[in-house]
Order: C-alpha cells, then structure tokens, then sequence
C-alpha cells in the first residue's frame, strides 16, 4: 500500500513539471515531441533521416539513454542541437529531466523539439514530459504483434512510426495484422512506414511534422493547463 502511494506522488510531481514544460513551448512555440520505442528500433536513426528534410525548421533534441553520449554526438553530427541526458538505472525520461535538458540547450530558433526517450516499450509510456505529440518507432525486425503485446505504449501515441521497411522481403511479418492490432488499440493513431535505410516515406513524416509545428507556432500561447491531451 505504502509503495502504490509513493507512486502516485511521483507521477504527481511528474505531472506539475510536465506542466510548466508544455507552457513553455507554448510560449516559444516549439513543437514537443516525445519518441519512444524499443531499444534499436531506429528511434535516433529516424532523427538523422528527418534532418535533411526538414527544411526551415530547426531541430534540437534531448536524447536520453542508460549510458554513452554516442546519440548525442549522432545528432550533432547531422547538424542538429543535442543534449544527452544518462539516466544510470532508470528505464524512462522524466519531466525533470526533460527540463534539465531545456536548460542545457540554446532554444533560440528551434520550431522542434525532439525527446528522445529511453528505448523501453514500457516504462516510457507512463510519464507524460509535456509534449505536444507521441510518436512509438517501432520496427519491422521486431516482429508484427508489439502493439498487441505493449498496448500501453501504442494506446497514447499519436504517430505510430514502423520502421525498417526495407527489410520486409526478409522478415516474416504480417503488415495487415500490424496495422489492425495498432488499430485495434489506437484508433486515432497515424501509421507511417517508412526506412531509414532507403529513405522510404520519411518525407511524408517530415512533412506531417512540418504541418504540426506550424499549426503551434500560428497560437499564441497553446499551452494552456489542461490542454487537450489524448491521455
Ligand atoms: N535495415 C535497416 N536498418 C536500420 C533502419 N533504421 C535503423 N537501422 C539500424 O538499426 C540499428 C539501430 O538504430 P538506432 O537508430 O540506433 O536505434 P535506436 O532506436 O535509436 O536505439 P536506442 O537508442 O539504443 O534505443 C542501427 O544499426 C541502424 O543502422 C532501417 O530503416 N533499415
Ligand atoms: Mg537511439
């Protein structure tokens, strides 16, 4: 019992700095987006793919992993800003941490900003950071039946992202059953297939992306509290 209300604490304060985060992107109208997925999906893959198209809007990100700086430098390297965040032990980014990371970037004429989580199918899900949009990486090679099995995550995205397209003739993968499970569990949710590798169907993401930030940065201030979320 002791251990459910400590929980409910945590989540709690979570929840009050998510709070501040989101109307501070309100204020700068930068898009937030929180990425997660499983470790190798191709989560920092699809952000070096993302950065040659997505012309006139600068991107920075906040990476967070167990250990190493290597995403950071990965990002930086395909021009964008980076920060990385080492969480040691925890399996999620937090809003706190999220709001380090704020501070350790230069946000002058970023339109995007991209956290990207943790790779967990699981944990991630249940911390809200203050962004404006969800987007779950998931990949070909992991197999068809991840939104059935981790509805969680899939249940609060916004974009469900399926990675890896290339590997499709190689792999045994049930397209129609991805695509109803996702369904099944997320109604709402935007499917986007697309390959790092080829460059299949990232432009169209770069695209929708586009579209979001401009749709925020045309408001005032968005980030009013209790801002609609699909929560
Ligand atoms: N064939 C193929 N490989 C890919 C694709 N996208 C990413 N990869 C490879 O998949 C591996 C993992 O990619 P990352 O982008 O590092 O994955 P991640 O989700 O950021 O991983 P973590 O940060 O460890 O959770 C790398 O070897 C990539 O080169 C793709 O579209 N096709
Ligand atoms: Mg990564």
């Amino acid at each position: 019992m002791a251990e459910i209300r400590i929980a409910k604490k945590l989540t709690q304060a979570n929840d009050e700095v998510a709070k501040e985060n989101r109307r501070k992107f309100g204020e700068l109208g930068i898009l937030a987006v929180n990425i997660m997925g499983s470790p190798g999906s191709g989560k920092t893959s699809m952000l070096e793919a993302l950065a040659g198209r997505m012309q006139g809007t600068a991107i920075a990100v906040i990476e967070g992993d167990l250990e190493t700086d290597r995403d950071a430098r990965r990002i930086e390297k395909a021009g964008m800003k980076a920060v990385q965040i080492t969480t040691g032990r925890a399996c999620h980014l937090d809003a706190g941490m999220v709001r380090q990371g704020l501070e350790a970037l230069d946000l002058r004429g970023i339109g995007l900003l991209a956290v990207e989580n943790v790779g967990n199918l699981v944990c991630p899900a249940g911390y809200d950071l203050g962004e404006d949009m969800r987007i779950v990486v998931s990949s070909i090679a992991e197999g068809d039946d991840k939104a059935a099995k981790y509805p969680p995550m899939f249940a609060r995205a916004d974009i469900i992202v399926l990675n890896k397209m290339d590997l499709l003739p190689l792999v045994d993968f049930d397209m129609d059953g991805f695509a109803a499970d996702a369904r099944a569990v997320n109604p709402g949710a935007e499917l986007f297939r697309i390959s790092c590798k080829t460059g299949e169907g990232v432009s169209a993401l770069a695209e929708r992306l586009a579209c979001a930030r401009g749709g925020k940065a045309g408001k005032t201030v968005s980030a009013k509290p209790g801002a609609k979320r699909r929560r």
